[in-house]
């Protein structure tokens, strides 16, 4: 399945507060995300599967696909369209065979020797990480910057998206240093209008689009 990763939502419980995730998700599809990532920390398996299979609900049907943070468990539960995969999280090997060859299975890199093991291991996408410094996630490695995403670029064919630090006002450098997409969690979860926000981020990696 090839997905449109041009505005890669993130969720997190905690970042919206008391607003509704499912609402902001629901905001932020209209204004122009193209895919949505469930991503919780904290919440109990049994809940993670309710919450999860309440966003597929709602996406599905507007054509927007879920893939599920770190548990294959969970998206084969709620029937997601893929796994998000950190480096410490279950094998691709192991996840590819229990979830068969059509979901999709997004591996984080966060580096170059990262991102081609991937791409040889039968990955889909890759989530290069982070770009920039970000507060909303404390273990990262060093951010790549946009030199560190034009390496990977240049070395590796599957879809990238980078995540950590991106912001409307970013967002066309990375798309143009070689992102097929960005991957935002603040930039849309914290912000007043969630709707405007993606659409704004959806604006700057068109026009990035269009010039490259
Ligand atoms: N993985 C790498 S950085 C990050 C994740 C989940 C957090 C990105 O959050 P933000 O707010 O878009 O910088
Ligand atoms: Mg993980």
């Amino acid at each position: 399945m090839k997905l449109n990763y041009s505005v890669y939502l993130v969720t997190d419980r905690e970042m919206a507060g008391e607003c509704n995730l499912a609402d902001i998700v629901v905001a932020a599809v209209s204004g122009g995300v193209s895919c949505v990532q469930i991503r919780e920390k904290n919440l109990p398996t049994r809940q993670f599967v309710e919450e999860a299979r309440g966003l597929v609900e709602h996406l599905r049907p507007l054509g927007i696909p879920l893939i599920v943070n770190d548990r294959v468990d969970v998206a084969l539960a709620c029937d997601a369209d893929g796994v998000h995969l950190g480096q410490n999280d279950m094998h691709i090997k192991d996840a590819r065979s229990l979830l068969g060859g059509q979901k999709i299975i997004g591996i984080s890199a966060e580096s170059l020797a990262d991102a081609r093991r991937a791409e040889l291991e039968g990955a889909d996408y890759i989530g290069i990480s982070p770009v920039f410094a970000t507060a909303t996630k404390t273990d990262i490695a060093k951010p790549l910057g946009l030199g560190g995403v034009r390496i990977i670029r240049d070395n590796v064919q599957l879809p990238l998206v980078g995540i950590g630090g991106i912001s409307a006002a970013n967002a066309a450098d990375v798309i143009q240093h070689g992102a097929d997409g960005v991957a935002v969690v603040s930039a849309i979860i914290a912000a007043e209008s969630p709707e405007a926000s993606a659409r704004e981020l959806l604006q700057q990696v068109t026009s990035a689009k269009r010039i490259v």
